[in-house]
């Protein structure tokens, strides 16, 4: 299995050094013929893609996509899957660049892959956690997930996850290029997309362990925007007789 990771960053020359040097680390432990990174940077001040060109991967299994300017973590999302799939990969893994998720867990997420077409790193089943985690943050994500999970109908436990991984048909087939949310709404839409077009989804628990360098990018625009969206998509469903609903998602193939 060919795999690429996918990481999103804008101003994070302070947490990503650590997570290659962990990704590097784990590059000879999973089975798979190709594990590339490919960091998706919105033209950062703090120089986050010299940080990326400094690398020892850099140029072989580690590559840096630099745009002109911050468009949002969905946008560079976007702009990461069409290189997945320009590159022939079998899988994808988003993750964080801030040491939040994981690294260790991928080895299991992509073994999943066998039987799913979606794994969700997932802070709320059993065994997963938050670690250190302000009370504000902890309380906005129980709120967005409550939100999500109630007005779309989803049964995904943490409908918000940043950590996923996917097979890369499961990307075409959930219409990830198709989606709209420039922000976090990004994630939102994915697991309804998901659930809509009914692709085999799992929850694998991991915790989450807050950054300790960097700052967080997210700000009442962005969770304002994903509340909107979320409701826009709840009006759309409910004007159109559900078997309408996943073409609508899909739209036309090709
Ligand atoms: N390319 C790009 N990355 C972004 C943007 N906004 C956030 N990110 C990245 O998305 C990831 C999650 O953001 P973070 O600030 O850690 O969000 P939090 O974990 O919810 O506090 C990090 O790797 C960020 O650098 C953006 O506009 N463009
Ligand atoms: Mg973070």
């Amino acid at each position: 299995m060919r795999c690429l990771i996918l990481i999103p960053t804008y101003n994070e020359a302070a947490t990503l050094a650590g997570l290659l040097s962990t990704l590097s680390a784990l590059r000879p432990v999973v089975e798979s013929s190709a594990l590339d990174v490919l960091i998706i940077d919105d033209n950062s001040p703090d120089g986050t893609a010299d940080v990326v060109r400094a690398h020892e991967g850099f140029g072989d299994w580690l590559s840096v996509l630099v745009r002109t300017s911050k468009e949002g973590l969905g946008s560079a999302y976007r702009a990461g899957s069409s290189a997945a799939l320009a590159g022939d990969y079998d899988a994808v893994v988003q993750m964080d660049a801030d040491g939040s998720h994981p690294a260790a867990e991928i080895p299991a997420m992509l073994a999943l892959l066998g039987t799913h077409d979606v794994v969700l790193g997932s802070r709320y089943v059993r065994g997963g956690a938050t670690v250190n985690w302000p009370l504000r943050r902890r309380v906005l994500s129980w709120c967005a997930n409550a939100y999500a999970r109630r007005m779309l109908g989803l049964s995904t436990r943490d409908a918000t996850a940043g950590f996923r991984a996917w097979r890369t048909e499961a990307l075409i087939d959930a219409g990830v290029l198709r989606t709209t949310s420039n922000g976090y709404g990004f994630q939102i839409e994915n697991t309804w997309r998901c659930e809509r077009l009914g692709l085999r989804v799992v929850e694998h628990p991991i915790t989450f362990t807050e950054r300790t360098a960097g700052v967080s990018k997210m700000s009442p625009a962005v969770a304002a925007e994903a509340a909107a969206l979320v409701l826009r998509w709840r009006i759309g469903e409910r004007a159109m007789p559900s078997p309408a609903r996943s073409k609508a998602l899909v739209g036309p193939r090709g």
